[in-house]
């Protein structure tokens, strides 16, 4: 076998034992690997409706066929496992020196089930597993955590780690590696400390098989060449995502006071200009020529240090809360790091009380952009303390505890946080969030850019389209090579070069037709998980889960150029309908049977049948 190994590594906790198992070869070519090969065995391995926080359910790292090789920007690999947040598939996507050293473990995947009695570490070490006592890691930061298992064990490992957020089971705790890479927002950190697993550290010693090693690195020259010589190069090495803000506060689509309005009176405070100005250096994952990692250095009146900023963060940290300028939200998105939870959640989950708080329906007082109250309540989150332990289980969970008025302000799909794009005036971008297979989250479909291009009032059936080849290429063939999508997206690198890199790599011919079935398949295969858990748990699934935040609909903006502007029910349940008939789906999102067959994916439907679910 080329460019894959053939086989991952299963790893049970609990009586800490480990075993290789074969991955057969048309598993591998039919879902590539990263995200594809992650579904595939959490449909396997998880038995039906598990309760994500127990030693039952399955934690996966996954590489994929490109993970390593020098190829652009290939140092990312995929963590994903049944949510605790949404109760559905959940997966991250990390950049780090562990995805190319897992890569060299001779494993396409590791598969973690069980639970240790005491805080553990996993040390795996070209292919020697070795269960670590974690006693003395548990309870620090992700940042601690890391240094002291780098001076203990060399630097040349790769680590991926929880902090207390994780440790303390907060539902959209994210694991954390190198001070600023985070991953798996619908709380992968939690399942991680469901199990006792403090950390991860890997280090590899062998390399895959490349099927035309030649032209693989002819290739790779090549495209990393056309990236360095690209129009957009120089800005994004000044930038990166956090050129996003000007642009959000442009078009009308920056967050702001929890996602009520699209435009933030202080953008000019936290924008891309501003970070150039603190910036100190720039950090990259492995093998990208085109480093975004923005660090800076900041100071506030009671603290000082240095964190790594893009978008999402600042977006969701800043105006989302009501926070500036820069130096303020730069230490939130520090403490997000430290504690390993996710500051897209966060963000939406400080807002969502800072709103709630206003309209009275929340005893607490939270005041837009209070910093030392936003500092005691992301440590309260990460500690499960006083009212943090609330917070701690996400904006849905809190929405139904509190009860009343408060569902109505809860900005989420199918329990995930937003991400940082207001959708008022975006009825394309609002359906690419409530049909993303992990719930709402910009990384399968960033169709906000296209639909400022395209129109932000038409309900069209080209958008679909359109979403659905976005989702396809980044949600299906990216998260599955695993490589990063942004030379792609932000300087415009051929997207053409990506089934030939499979081709060298794999010996396969891939081309755009197997790659976008691929990702149908994985698609579906998600899609039907989500339905098997949900039906496990007694929740009937309907289209009702398909759809956006109802303040979007109800609740037009305020202020801005698009002020006046809301979603129509009608024009979005047309979009739907018409998703759902392009993927084989039925009115409610249910995979048909004709559609199960054709992708491969027979066995999916004698499970749904004995759940009770009738296929079409
Ligand atoms: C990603 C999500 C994002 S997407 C951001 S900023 W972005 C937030 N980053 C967080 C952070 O930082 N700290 C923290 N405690 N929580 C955070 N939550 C948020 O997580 C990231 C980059 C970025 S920066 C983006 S868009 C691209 N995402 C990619 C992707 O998803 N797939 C892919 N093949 N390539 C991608 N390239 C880019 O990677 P999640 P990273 Mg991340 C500090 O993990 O769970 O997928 O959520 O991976 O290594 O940090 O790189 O404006
Ligand atoms: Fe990592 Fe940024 Fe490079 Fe992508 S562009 S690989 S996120 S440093």
């Amino acid at each position: 076998m080329k460019g894959w190994f053939g086989r991952y590594l299963y790893i049970d906790l609990s009586d800490k034992s480990f075993r290789y198992t074969e991955i057969p070869g048309d598993v591998l070519r039919n879902f590539i690997g990263g995200r594809g090969l992650a579904i595939k065995l959490l449909w396997d391995l998880n038995p039906v409706g598990v309760d994500p926080l127990s030693p039952e359910n399955h934690l996966i790292l996954a590489t994929g066929p490109l993970t390593g090789f020098p190829l652009p920007s290939s140092g990312k690999m995929v963590i994903a496992s049944k949510s605790p947040l949404t109760g559905g598939y959940g997966d991250g996507n990390i950049g780090t020196r562990a995805a190319v050293e897992l890569r060299r473990l001779g494993v396409d995947a590791i598969a973690i089930k069980g639970m240790a009695s005491k805080p553990l570490i996993l040390k795996i070490d070209c292919g020697k597993v070795e269960f670590m006592d974690g006693r003395d890691y548990w309870g620090l930061t992700t940042k601690d955590a890391e240094d002291r298992l780098k001076k203990e064990l060399g630097e040349d490992i790769g680590v991926l780690t929880i902090g207390p957020g994780g440790e303390n089971l907060v539902r959209y705790a994210t694991v954390i590696s190198e001070s600023g890479r985070s991953a798996g927002r619908p709380g992968m950190g939690a399942v991680m400390g469901s199990k006792n697993l403090k950390a991860v550290v890997v280090k590899g010693c062998t390399e895959p098989e490349v099927a035309h090693r030649d032209e693989l690195t002819k290739l790779g020259a090549e495209a990393y060449r056309k990236i360095r010589e690209s129009a957009g190069y120089g800005f994004w090495i000044r930038q990166g995502t956090m050129a996003t803000i000007e642009w959000s506060q442009k078009n009308s689509c920056l967050p702001t006071h929890n996602f009520s309005e699209g435009v933030f009176e202080y953008w000019e405070g936290i924008d891309g200009y501003i970070m150039e100005s603190m910036k100190i250096r720039v950090k990259g994952c492995p093998n990208c020529n085109m480093p975004c990692g923005n660090v800076v250095k900041y100071v506030t009146s009671t603290d000082s240090g240095e964190a790594e900023l893009d978008y999402e963060n600042v977006a969701m940290l800043g105006s989302n809360i009501g926070l500036a300028p820069l130096n303020k939200v730069a230490h939130i998105n520090l403490l997000a790091d430290l504690y390993g939870i996710d500051t897209i959640s966060l963000g939406s989950v400080l807002g969502y009380s800072m709103e709630l708080s206003e309209k009275g329906l929340l005893e607490e007082r939270i005041e837009w952009g209070d910093f030392s109250k936003i500092k005691e309540l992301t440590r309260q989150i990460a500690y499960r303390e006083g009212i943090g332990n609330l917070l701690a289980e996400g904006v849905a969970a809190m929405a139904r505890k509190i009860g009343g008025d408060a569902w109505k302000y809860a900005i989420h799909v199918k329990g995930l946080e937003v991400s940082a794009y207001d959708c008022h005036a975006a009825p394309g971008m609002a359906l690419a969030y409530a049909t993303s297979p992990i719930g709402a989250h910009h990384k399968d479909a960033w169709f906000i850019a296209t639909e400022v291009r395209m129109g932000r009032f038409d309900y069209t059936l080209e958008k679909v389209e359109r979403i659905i080849w976005l989702q396809n290429i980044r949600g299906g063939m990216f998260e599955s090579l695993t490589t990063c999508r942004l030379p792609w997206v932000e300087v415009g690198l051929d997207l053409d070069y990506y089934p030939r890199f499979l081709t060298v790599a794999t010996g396969y011919t891939y081309t755009w037709d197997t790659i976008h079935e691929a990702a149908n398949r994985i698609y579906t295969l998600i899609r039907a998980f989500w339905i098997r858990e949900y039906e496990a748990a007694g929740v009937r699934w309907t289209y009702e889960h398909d759809l956006p935040p109802v303040k979007w609909f109800v609740q037009p903006l305020t202020r801005g150029p698009l002020k006046g502007s809301k979603l129509d029910m009608d024009g979005y349940m047309g979009m739907l309908k018409h998703y759902y008939k392009l993927r084989g789906w039925d009115d409610n999102g249910i995979p048909t049977r004709f559609t199960l067959d054709r992708l491969g994916l027979g066995y999916v439907a004698p499970v749904l049948e004995r759940l009770g679910i009738a296929l079409s």
